[in-house]
């Protein structure tokens, strides 16, 4: 598994961080720690997380690192709490994410849950520097925690007990008035001159309908095994411009308790979340859709996971990338507005939210405040289970999901 040695990696940052914390920081605490750290952790032979991990008799020097690790765990962790996230200094983020994972593997209680906590955390809090190397680690706990087991059998996955929603192959019906354009399996060819060249929206047929995620992921006890565990950040309310929004960061397990199983009375919606790159072993379960790679930069999509219950609703809003919205459980209604129709939308005024409408529920207009709104045309679809909608840039988007619902969103540029 992870090759991650301690000692080496150590050394890549925190002179660094020296630097920057005793000039421009508060830091002269967290210095002399961050010193006598990487002197405990030069002592070490060149350890891997696993052995880390698994080391029966942890040495003097390991048990030093854990006490030092603790205390700029405290430390970075009140500076990351301190003012808003967004002025929060890019190095105590690093620190943070560093001293998370030392602390973790040289904790002797070995908790496998309360290390795939902190080091969840540390993936959402810290930066990109160190993301790699918890993810992997992160990877590691999971394959202790299952012991390897793969239940994925189809016995287990046909199971109706466990399934989050029955299998329907009929769309509900009455939903659609302006139907989009639909194509079975496009060629590329045909994908990209007809569609994606011109920025016209299409739905895909047949190209997701196989992919692995399509049984598995309708399969609660999957979940809980593959990451019940794992701490996710969920959207809590109506929707993202509604008053009564908020954000909470919980454990994949107990989300789907609260807010699927049983219908909790506020909505909770784990909505554009990279799980996928938190939970690698997910990758397994899809493939990526050839059409990302008519790619301008070469570079891979980024992949979202949108999980919720019925009635989870994302207002009308546009984004700055092509999108391949891939249904994986459930149905959802979507509504499409070319870019040309943004002056009856009414754009959001300000920096935070102005890709999305003041309107927030397209479904229940105030005609009288947004008069212009009823000469907006539009075109429609519901998507079900296999289904991919193409989204071009800039075309705006409404979406309400009809039943429990998972989705997946391919981003590119
Ligand atoms: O599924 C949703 O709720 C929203 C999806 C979306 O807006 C997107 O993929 O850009």
């Amino acid at each position: 598994m992870t090759n991650l040695a301690i000692d080496r990696l150590a050394q890549r940052e925190i002179s660094h961080w020296q630097t920057i914390l005793q000039k421009e920081y508060d830091g002269q605490a967290a210095c002399f720690l961050l010193k006598k750290l990487l002197k405990e952790l030069r002592t070490l032979p060149r350890i891997t997380f696993a052995e880390l991990w698994n080391e029966q008799e942890r040495s003097c020097s390991v048990a030093n690192a854990h006490k030092l690790a603790k205390g700029l765990l405290t430390k970075s962790w009140e500076e990351l709490h301190v003012g808003e996230w967004s002025v929060v200094p890019q190095v105590w983020r690093e620190v943070y994410a560093f001293v998370s994972l030392v602390f973790v593997c040289t904790d002797v209680s070995r908790d496998i849950e309360e290390a795939s906590r902190l080091l969840d955390l540390a993936v959402l809090l810290g930066t990109e520097s160190w993301k790699e190397d918890i993810l992997a680690c992160l990877e590691y706990l999971e394959s202790v925690r299952t012991g390897y087991v793969s239940l994925w059998s189809d016995t287990v996955l046909q199971q109706q007990a466990h399934r989050l929603v029955v299998d329907s192959c009929i769309a509900p019906s009455g939903v659609v008035k302006y139907p989009l354009s639909e194509r079975h399996r496009p060629s590329l060819e045909t994908f990209f001159n007809q569609y994606m060249k011109p920025q016209l929206p299409l739905l895909i047929k047949g190209v997701a309908t196989e992919w692995p995620c399509i049984k598995r992921w309708n399969n609660i006890v999957y979940w809980k095994q593959i990451a019940g565990n794992r701490l996710v950040p969920i959207e809590i309310g109506s929707s993202y411009m509604s008053e009564d929004w908020s954000q909470q960061l919980m454990k994949l397990g107990d989300f789907i308790d609260k807010y699927i199983i049983q219908s909790s009375r506020r909505i909770g919606y784990l909505a554009q979340h990279p799980l996928l790159e938190q939970v690698p072993s997910l990758m397994n379960d899809i493939q990526i859709p050839e059409y990302c790679y008519l790619s301008e930069t070469n570079s891979l999509p980024r992949i979202h996971i949108w999980f919720g219950p019925k009635n989870t609703r994302t207002p009308l809003h546009y984004d700055a990338q092509h999108n391949l919205f891939v249904q994986v459980v459930g149905w959802k209604y979507i509504r499409l507005y070319a870019p040309g129709e943004s002056s009856k939308l009414y754009p959001s005024e300000g920096t935070l939210h102005k890709n999305t409408s003041l309107i927030d529920d397209i479904e229940q207009v105030d005609t009288e405040k947004y008069p212009d709104y009823m000469d907006a045309v539009y075109q429609e679809c519901v998507v079900g289970s296999g289904d991919m909608l193409y989204i071009p840039p800039g075309y705006w988007h409404y979406v309400k999901a009809l039943d429990k619902s998972i989705s997946l969103s391919f981003w590119w540029t």
